[in-house]
């Protein structure tokens, strides 16, 4: 083997070892990015899904603590949930978004909202359990005006205080709520909440 063969093969070890330890950076960008995609698509079938519910009831959703579906009082805490609330989808006599009429055919869940045990962020990648357990709905907060549905997004905690900040009687999404809203110009990681809200 002739030097100039030893210094390829020596560079290619590297790059590869580099792949193996950190990972490909912009294969990993793109899996975050297609979650937020996901996460979007999901908030606007929930969007159509609640203004066809408002139709027939003259009210949107109930709401429900967070608490029912994120059971751990620390997974609670690390994701800032303890205040925050999701939708009744209807059970012991309570009308919901799925029963007795169902307004969307699955209940999403959000893929932010992991068991902190389970899911974590590694080299810019999300990694999470192969179960599928431990996955909440979308946060909501609703009345007789209006609504919103958020995903804690990729930094994994809530930002958005619905109760303080929204409002329903003003233009919506008001310049409060676009302070939290997640920007994937500021890193893929970065601080804010994937929103929807009722405009
Ligand atoms: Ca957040
Ligand atoms: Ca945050």
């Amino acid at each position: 083997m002739n030097l100039l063969a030893k210094i390829i093969l020596f560079v290619l070890i590297i790059v590869a070892g580099i792949y193996l330890f950190l990972g490909d950076p912009f294969l990993e960008c793109g899996h975050g990015r297609s979650m937020v995609s996901r996460v979007k698509a999901d908030q606007r079938t929930m969007a159509t899904a609640l203004e066809s519910y408002f139709i027939d009831n003259d009210s949107y959703p109930a709401m429900v603590p967070m608490s029912v579906y994120m059971t751990v009082p620390e997974h609670l805490a690390a994701w800032k949930a303890e205040d925050m609330h999701t939708m009744e989808t209807g059970r012991a006599g309570l009308n919901g978004l799925t029963t007795p009429a169902a307004y969307v055919t699955g209940f999403p869940v959000d893929p932010f909202t992991n068991e902190p045990s389970v899911a974590f962020w590694h080299n810019g990648d999300f990694f999470r359990d192969v179960y599928d357990q431990g996955f909440a709905p979308f946060a909501y907060y609703g009345n007789d005006l209006g609504w919103i549905l958020i995903s804690p997004g990729p930094d994994l905690d809530y930002d958005v205080e619905p109760e303080a900040e929204y409002d329903a009687t003003i233009c919506q999404p008001s310049d409060r709520l676009i302070l939290k809203a997640y920007d994937p110009t500021n890193g893929v990681i970065s601080d804010g909440d994937v929103f929807r809200v009722k405009q």
